[in-house]
């Protein structure tokens, strides 16, 4: 017997107090810009950068599906400015059979991009069904290239100090609106960090 395949999702997303508002949409829209106020988060090839539960960005996802519970999804960046070791950021297991799952460990990769987007994938009669998370993801790997490198160093050099260089957002780590010693410090901790 065919069974109506009718999704029906729910999407929880539980964010540390800081974090403010989360966006959740059915478009495959970006926000221009996020409000002020937004984590900034470093993420390295390495995965040695705060996981997202350190974030204060443990996800729950609530998935329903009358057809089969169990999806794989993924995430990315939603500028597409991330670049991820081993592909997709992914949830910690698939749903269960209570269509739950959670996302909440470490994310190995490089770029900038504002908002973690989550893409659920195999939807039926949905061609876009997306949920942001409002993280600034700032990365040593300032290239995406997925290695900590001179490349890197002479990015960070030709916006470094700042002020007085014009303010280089991606180069910020700790997102404090300045580039100085401090981030410089934070480049220097992921030198030469690859995908492991
Ligand atoms: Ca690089
Ligand atoms: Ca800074």
């Amino acid at each position: 017997m065919m069974r109506t395949r009718l999704l029906f999702i729910i999407f929880t997303l539980w964010c540390g107090v800081t974090l403010g508002a989360v966006g959740s949409r059915t478009d495959c829209g970006c926000l221009q810009s996020l409000p002020p106020g937004n984590h900034v988060v470093l993420i390295c090839p390495q995965g040695d950068g705060p996981t997202l539960a350190e974030a204060g960005a443990i996800i729950t996802l609530t998935y329903q599906d009358i057809v089969k519970p169990e999806r794989p999804f993924s995430t990315g960046g939603c500028n597409g400015g991330i670049v991820w070791c081993g592909g997709p950021l992914r949830a910690d297991s698939f749903t269960g059979d209570n269509g739950q799952t959670t996302v909440s460990g470490p994310m190995a990769g490089g770029g900038y991009d504002t908002e973690i987007v989550w893409y659920l994938v195999h939807l039926v009669n949905q061609d876009c069904m997306m949920s942001y998370v409002p993280l600034v993801l700032v990365s040593p790997d300032i290239n995406a290239d997925l290695a900590v490198d001179l490349v890197d160093f002479s990015i960070f050099a030709a916006g470094f100090p700042s002020p007085s260089k014009p303010y280089d957002p991606r180069l910020d780590f700790d997102g404090d609106g300045s580039v100085d010693i401090v981030d410089f410090s934070l480049f220097a901790q992921h030198w030469l960090h690859r995908c492991s």
